[in-house]
């Protein structure tokens, strides 16, 4: 039975009496709000480090760090078109510090991390202690520690950013500030966190440091001897050998809104397919293969960078026979844990239909 035309047209009027007041009916939304499972527009998208580099090299000959303060070419996620954003919590920039430039000391309240993908001999000046820059290492600049970075070296030095800057912005928290000069002294000894926080278990005493990690910098060469070192037996079947960084004083993520994982895809390995309630951006440290995201391949080597949204299956393969595969990850899985909504669960098939 069809409402009487009088009824159509006075709940017509009623709706249209709404918008200038502001307000909105709920039923129209309701199942476009309140979904079974998460329904964002963040898509699953792959960055060829073959054509990311030249650009960010262009960038090198056309901007100067000083006109820049950052040069950093964003990985911006295609399916949210006009946010400056990867997923809708993480922010990934691509980063190029010529010889013998600097980039100005300032801090923010958006938390961030660098995985270096190319080049040493630059720094990251946090809260007054250097850290150097090898690739494949991971350094934390927390929530509102001061940083600047150098290149004192002879190579550029290339390297990815993530931020939680869309949470902050989001959270309408974001907070920066910029002194007048342009660099930090460095008055504390370089990479003093690595010497305080050299053998796992052991920890010297500290004052209370806040929710983010007091070490600053994980050393790739640390982190591959540790996965190299892992029995078979330690092998996830989602992800083969992982290890989380952790903070050395609660054993926790590196930093409240993200976490970070380093993981071997040994000679072969095809891993099964699982979703989880966060999402990751992944850069290729070394080797060849391939993960597939929601039923799509994209094939992967080094420098190249991949996001995985929430709830998307995913699952990796090394293609080479020969060759161990090394991926480091950063994601929001702690900020989500925290809140009490972290779930994953196990593809019913093992392996996704390719679409
Ligand atoms: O190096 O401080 O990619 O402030 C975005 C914002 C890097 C940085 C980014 C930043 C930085």
């Amino acid at each position: 039975m069809h409402p009487p035309a009088s009824h159509r047209m006075a709940y017509e009027a009623f709706v249209q009496a709404l918008q200038p007041l502001s307000l909105a009916p709920l039923w129209t939304e309701y199942h476009r709000l309140l979904t079974p499972a998460p329904q964002g527009k963040a898509r699953p998208h792959l960055w060829r480090y073959a054509e990311l580099r030249p650009q960010l090299l262009r960038a090198g000959e056309l901007v100067s760090t000083r006109e820049a303060e950052r040069r950093v070419l964003m990985l911006l996620n295609p399916g949210l078109e006009g946010q400056i954003a990867i997923t809708p919590t993480l922010f990934a920039g691509m980063q190029l510090l010529l010889p013998g430039e600097v980039a100005r000391v300032h801090r923010h309240s958006p938390a961030a991390l660098r995985i270096i993908v190319e080049g040493k001999g630059a720094y990251t000046t946090v809260d007054g202690q250097r850290c150097f820059m090898e690739p494949g290492d991971l350094i934390l600049t927390p929530a509102w520690s001061w940083h600047d970075h150098g290149n004192p070296g002879n190579e550029p030095v290339i390297w990815l950013d993530g931020l939680d800057l869309p949470l902050i912005q989001t959270l309408n928290v974001v907070f920066t500030e910029h002194p007048t000069q342009a660099q930090q002294q460095a008055r504390l000894p370089d990479d003093l966190s690595l010497r305080l926080y050299q053998q796992p278990g052991l920890r010297p005493p500290a004052p209370d440091t806040g929710p983010a990690s007091p070490l600053l910098s994980y050393k790739w060469q640390r982190t591959a001897a540790a996965l190299a070192a892992l029995p078979a037996e330690a092998a996830s079947p989602y992800d083969d050998l992982l290890l989380e960084y952790t903070n050395p004083h609660t054993g926790g993520p590196v930093l409240p809104t993200m976490g970070c994982t380093a993981q071997l895809l040994r000679p072969g390995v095809q891993t099964q397919a699982h979703r989880h309630a966060s999402s990751s951006v992944y850069l290729v440290v070394q080797g060849r293969g391939y993960s597939v995201i929601d039923g799509r391949r994209y094939d992967w080597e080094a420098g190249d960078v991949f996001v995985i949204p929430s709830w998307a299956y995913h699952e990796h393969a090394n293609a080479s026979p020969h060759e161990a595969a090394a991926l480091i990850s950063f994601t929001d899985a702690p900020l989500i844990r925290s809140l009490g909504l972290y779930r994953e669960e196990a593809h019913p098939g093992g392996h996704q239909p390719l679409a």
